[in-house]
């Protein structure tokens, strides 16, 4: 029996991977690296710093730590930058109404995303409240594809793994999940989300009606 959900943050519940993409592309620019929506794909739901190393990786650039964590930090202020003009209108279709429900039914429910901005994110759309955990970018070691995230919300909610649905976009999160021993909803593209239990094109298309037979 399925006990709890679990939340990725950007691209389940807001678009904020599209603010992401424009501030490493305003980046990447200025390195003179040439980077698109389809290698874009590649850092999504990875670290800030993972998410560097992709782009210099993608233009063949070699840089010392202390730079890279100089452009990592520029990169930061843009996305911040982006994200103040956030509100709560743009979260997801049915989505805040899907985290209502869940609750109402007795499930558990947690957000695990791998962005240190997830709190100003939820703070923004206003929806802390709608989560028993939160967990994020700020308080694991190893970023997805490695299951920390995924093994410390459960831990957080008091269940085991193998109780628990994940809902994730990006390919490094759905890795992370099946790793961690969990259930995974895709929101996106057989194409990227091939392994996961069931793909959705949007999150509050998936009826949780069917969260005990995926
Ligand atoms: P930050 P998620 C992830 O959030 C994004 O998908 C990924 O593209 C980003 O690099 C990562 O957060 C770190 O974000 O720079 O804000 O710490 O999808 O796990 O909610
Ligand atoms: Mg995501």
């Amino acid at each position: 029996m399925i006990k709890a959900v679990i939340f990725d943050l950007d691209g389940v519940i807001v678009d904020t991977a599209h603010y992401h993409f424009i501030a490493w592309q305003r980046l990447a620019h200025e390195l003179g690296i040439t980077f698109t929506e389809k290698e874009n794909e590649r850092l999504k739901g990875v670290s800030r710093m993972h998410s560097l190393e992709i782009i210099l990786e993608i233009g063949g650039v070699t840089l010392p730590e202390a730079k890279k964590e100089e452009l990592a930090t520029k990169k930061n202020s843009w996305f911040v930058e982006y994200i103040e003009a956030i509100r709560p209108e743009e979260i997801f279709k049915g989505v805040k109404e899907m985290l209502q429900a869940l609750r109402a039914q007795g499930f558990k429910v947690a957000l695990a995303s791998s962005s240190k901005n997830a709190e100003t994110v939820l703070r923004l759309l206003q929806i802390k409240n709608l989560f028993d955990t939160v967990v994020d970018g700020t308080m694991v070691k190893n970023s997805k594809p490695d299951p920390e995230i995924f093994l410390l919300a459960a831990s957080k909610l008091g269940v085991s793994p193998d109780v628990c649905v994940v809902f994730e976009d990006a390919e490094a999160g759905v890795e992370a999940a099946l790793a961690a021993g969990m259930k995974c909803v895709g929101v996106g593209s057989a194409n990227q989300l091939g392994k996961a239990h069931a793909i959705v094109k949007s999150t509050a298309d998936f009826s949780i009606s069917k969260l005990n037979s995926l």
